[in-house]
């Protein structure tokens, strides 16, 4: 890779142009078979898609949303929108009409790549294409790459997160921040053209599209793009492309401790590194990972706004419950509520600043403006350095839940229950799940017109599924404050069986 690499172009050109017969990747295709493109094909077809973006009339800085599950299509729609300077908008496959409305009122996207059977999801007067018609139409253009003029501050993304406050916001993330990341991952894991990827995490957020996509096409190794994790199947998709790179959520690595101990011992054997991140990786599922699989997972940790922060050292100590030590290029201070600097072992909140942070949120000057100050980007993240570097995190500004490495944001799973008859207050709570990290709970002070069956009935139309409380709690009253804030850490302990009256 060259020193200094300004565009996503230039440093994927290393493998669409020096690697062109070089097989770049496998997956499903769509009647069943396992298809293999090459770098030189995927180079291609990404400029017929790109042709075929331009006819439609999508134009630099543009934005083009895509709703779909993993598929090679979304690669291709990446590589074009790259060669064309527009903006990739990835919708959650799982959100719901309300949730994507809010992503495309706030994007403006030119139209929404999905498939023919998902556009319901669609709120009227969106435009959609189907990315099957949309890709045979684009197979008949001419193999020209599009000549746009792009530089390392030219936006590449709009990834939707909720950051430390409410309302989810577009994080404007340019071809630096993705190009200085894959430099970065790849760097500090050893990353190669040797290695195996093996891609399971969903690529509509920046763990699989930033550090998964972007380091294979910055590195030219083989990818194995599958349309999702599943427990079920982890084993024989292991054992069958046997990967030497994964990157998951820690529900994953709890997935596969189900795996039995001499599979998982082959598994082991023929991979070189395992990566974890989005969410805590607890230490006995570290240790119990080590166990069955002769690995220490490698933990780190990013933002959707900083892609990666903080990683454990590939050749260094892998030390459970911390996230290690600054990224290459990114710098970390841990600052007290006044914002001054706190000693060693004490906590405080990590602000962070890199070639890594993205340029600010999309048409949202004030919340720019209240986390990214003076250079620095504040993560709303709490945590605390040992003398030695290592960093753990303890906690979050927000009450932000994480179930599966997706993130749950409770005032808006509240103010919808405040909508249902009945219910005159509502908390959202997270609670601890072996599997999923955390799950959202409801706490609900309701009357007698209230239907827990219909409003949970009424949720699921509305809510992507890991927001839909696992539990309803019904209590006299809320915990407040004398300001009447609610005081979640004071509500009583969630027990599954108390959960229903
Ligand atoms: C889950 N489902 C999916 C997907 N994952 N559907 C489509 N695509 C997916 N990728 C649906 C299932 O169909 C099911 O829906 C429900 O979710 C639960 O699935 P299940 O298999 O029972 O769940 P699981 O065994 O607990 O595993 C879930 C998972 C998933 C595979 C671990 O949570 C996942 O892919 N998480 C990754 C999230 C992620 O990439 N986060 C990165 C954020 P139904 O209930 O309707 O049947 S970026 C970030 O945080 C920063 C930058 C960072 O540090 O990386
Ligand atoms: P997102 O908004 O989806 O980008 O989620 C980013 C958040 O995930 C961070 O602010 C952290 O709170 C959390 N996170 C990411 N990696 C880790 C990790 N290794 N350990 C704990 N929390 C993490």
């Amino acid at each position: 890779m060259t020193a200094r690499v300004a565009t996503l172009l230039e440093l994927y050109d290393h493998s669409l142009i020096d690697r062109r017969d070089v097989p770049a990747v496998e997956y499903d295709a769509a009647d069943g078979h396992t298809a293999s493109l090459t770098f030189g094909e995927l180079d291609s077809r990404s400029n017929r898609l790109a042709q075929q973006l331009g006819a439609r009339g999508l134009q630099r800085g543009d934005r083009l949303a895509f709703y779909l599950v993993n598929r090679i299509e979304i690669v291709d729609l990446w590589i074009a929108c790259v060669k064309l300077g527009v903006i990739v908008v990835p919708i959650n496959v799982l959100y719901k009409e309300r949730e994507i409305r809010h992503i495309v009122t706030d994007a403006e996207p030119l139209a929404v790549v999905t498939t023919a059977e998902q556009m319901t999801q669609f709120p009227a007067g969106v435009a959609c294409w189907d990315v099957r018609t949309l890709c045979s139409d684009a197979a008949g253009m001419p193999d020209i790459r599009p000549t746009c003029a792009l530089n390392a501050e030219s936006p590449a993304a709009l990834v939707y997160t909720s950051g430390t406050t409410g309302a989810s916001k577009g994080a404007i993330l340019t071809h630096g921040n993705f190009a200085s990341n894959a430099r970065g991952v790849a760097e500090a894991w050893r990353i190669t053209s040797d290695d195996r990827y093996l891609a399971a995490l969903p690529l509509f957020h920046v763990h699989g599209l930033g550090n998964g996509i972007q380091t294979w096409l910055a590195v030219g190794c083989h990818m194995k793009l599958v349309a999702r994790f599943e427990a079920a199947t982890a084993a024989d998709l292991f054992e069958s492309y046997r990967p030497t790179l994964f990157f998951g959520v820690p529900t994953m690595y709890v997935r596969l401790l189900d795996v039995p101990d001499d599979r998982a011992r082959v598994v082991g054997k023929h991979a070189r590194l395992f990566v974890s991140g989005s969410a805590p990786l607890p230490a006995q599922v570290h240790d119990a990972f080590h166990a069955k699989y002769g690995h220490m997972i490698l933990e780190r940790y990013g933002m959707t706004e900083t892609l990666m922060n903080v990683s454990n050292p590939y050749d260094g100590e892998r030390r459970p419950g911390t996230v290690g030590l600054p990224m290459p290029h990114v710098s970390v201070r841990i600052l007290a509520e006044d914002g001054t600097e706190v000693g060693a072992d004490a906590t405080g909140e990590l602000w962070v600043q890199g070639p890594n942070v993205c340029a600010g949120y999309w048409r949202r000057p004030e919340a720019t403006a209240e986390s990214f100050i003076a250079g620095w980007f504040r993560t709303g993240d709490i945590g605390r350095c040992v003398p030695d570097g290592y960093i753990t995190l303890e906690g979050r500004r927000s009450d932000l839940i994480i179930s599966g490495g997706f993130n749950i944001y409770p005032r808006e799973i509240e103010e919808l229950l405040l909508e249902q008859p009945g219910v005159r207050e509502a908390a959202i709570v997270g609670v601890v799940d072996r599997a999923r990290g955390e799950m959202p709970v409801a706490y609900l002070v309701v009357d007698a017109s209230f239907d827990e069956v219909a409003a949970l009935a009424h949720l699921r139309t509305q809510l992507a599924s890991f927001k839909i409380p696992r539990g309803i709690v019904r209590i006299d009253s809320l915990p407040r404050t004398a300001l009447g804030k609610v005081q979640k850490h004071l509500l009583p302990p969630f027990t599954p069986e108390g959960a229903r009256p």
